[in-house]
């Protein structure tokens, strides 16, 4: 038998003899275990990850991948947190810092709504002045003014800050905020769950079980979420492994995740900025094993802004059925020096879609299929 043929009867070309009984496990429809997300992360066989990763995604959605028209809006970078990772976060006494007024939020949020925006993604840092009932007016403004827009605001960790400054229980502000508006939660701020890493990443920031139990207390008053993972900083197999069991365990609880976005670290002008950058084949390894290990959240979102449109592509075929939106305006990421731009437009995100041979979909923030015509669109449920 010559080479050529030994390839064609031998099915997925596994170099990495450790991943042959994950592989079993993947066909049979079986749930990866901890050991197994280890061995996945130590393994550099990136073509065998890519062919199983590919298998539980076109199981799961065919060949569609989805994206969305959103536009972010961060009302205050004014941070007190100062977490080593972050070159987003600014001082209250920073002359550059900036936070936004009321009117000034409700205007930036108009700026393109022209093109439709079916979701406004809100973040912003810790500021110590602006209270809850600041940001319940905030919300409650947009709603006004864009009834139609999904409001996907505040991660778990500027609920738990801003439920400590209120003095109230997280349920309590949590059911405030959805009462003014709030229709589903992001998914930033998880970070990596590792005690250890977290000490020097992220120290001020509410820890990982507090981080689960803030998504818990969400999910269980009906706002749904996504998660996320920081990666490629100070985190070993273990952690990774680790980090992607407990969203898993809490999802098997609540059934709130929607989406798992991994971020790569940018390390520009931020304290650990003698850290390497992200590279293409550790960002596609991170997409391929998210879907390999989370076989209860739906999607897995390969995110344009932190990955390269060119990468985010790419992450299609390695377990990606998401590439997220339009976005218009991205400060967290350019501040730690990302070099792609701010802004895709729609029909940029179709082009990249069915360049991959992906069948791209319009999806609203509850993954519901938006159809448009030249001025209108509307969701098809
Ligand atoms: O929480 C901050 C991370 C997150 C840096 O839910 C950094 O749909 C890399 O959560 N290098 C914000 N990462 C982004 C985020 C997100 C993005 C897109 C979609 C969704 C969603 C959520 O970015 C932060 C933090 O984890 N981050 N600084 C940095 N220097």
């Amino acid at each position: 038998m010559n080479n050529l043929s030994a390839v064609a009867t031998s099915g997925p070309a596994i170099e990495d003899r450790r991943l042959k009984p994950i592989l079993a496990k993947i066909e049979a429809g079986e749930r990866l275990s901890y050991e197994d997300g280890v061995t996945l992360f130590r393994s550099s066989d990136i073509l065998a990850l890519g062919y199983m990763a590919n298998l539980v995604r076109e199981r799961l959605h065919g060949s569609v991948t989805y994206f969305n028209v959103n536009r972010h809006i961060n009302p205050t970078d004014v941070c007190v947190a100062s977490c080593r990772l972050c070159a987003f976060g600014k001082r209250v006494k920073d002359p550059t810092a900036y936070t936004m007024s009321l009117e000034q939020v409700w205007e930036v949020a108009g700026k393109g709504y022209a093109e439709a925006v079916t979701e406004f993604h809100i973040v912003g840092g810790l500021h110590p002045e602006l209270t809850l009932d600041w940001f319940c007016q905030m919300i409650s403004g947009l709603k006004e003014r864009y009834p139609g827009v999904h409001l996907k605001a505040f991660t778990m960790v500027e609920i738990a800050y801003l439920a400590k400054r209120a003095r109230l229980p997280i349920p309590d502000t949590l059911e405030r905020l959805k009462t003014a508006g709030v229709d589903s939660l992001p998914g930033g701020g998880a970070e990596i769950f590792s005690e250890r890493v977290r000490r020097i990443i992220c120290d001020h920031k509410i820890d990982g079980e507090q981080w689960l139990e803030t998504a818990r207390i969400a999910h269980r008053i009906g706002l749904k979420s996504n998660c996320t993972l920081l990666y490629g900083h100070l985190e070993t197999a273990e952690d990774l492994s680790d980090h992607l069991v407990k969203l898993r365990a809490l999802q098997d609880e609540t059934h709130g995740f929607v989406t798992f976005i991994p971020l790569a670290f940018h390390p520009d002008n931020t304290a650990l900025s003698h850290l390497p950058k992200t590279t293409g084949f550790n960002d596609l390894r991170q997409i391929a094993i998210s879907r390999l290990m989370l076989d209860n959240i739906p999607h897995i979102k390969a995110y344009w802004i932190m990955m390269t449109p060119s990468v985010a592509q790419i992450a299609q075929r390695f377990g990606a059925n998401d590439i997220d939106g339009t976005v218009v305006e991205e400060k967290i990421y350019h501040d730690a020096g990302a070099t792609t731009a701010q802004h895709l437009r729609r029909q940029d995100l179709l082009r990249l879609i069915r360049e991959a041979g992906r069948e791209p979909v319009e999806r609203d923030t509850a993954y519901r299929p938006v159809s448009r015509t030249e001025s209108a669109f509307t969701v098809l449920v």
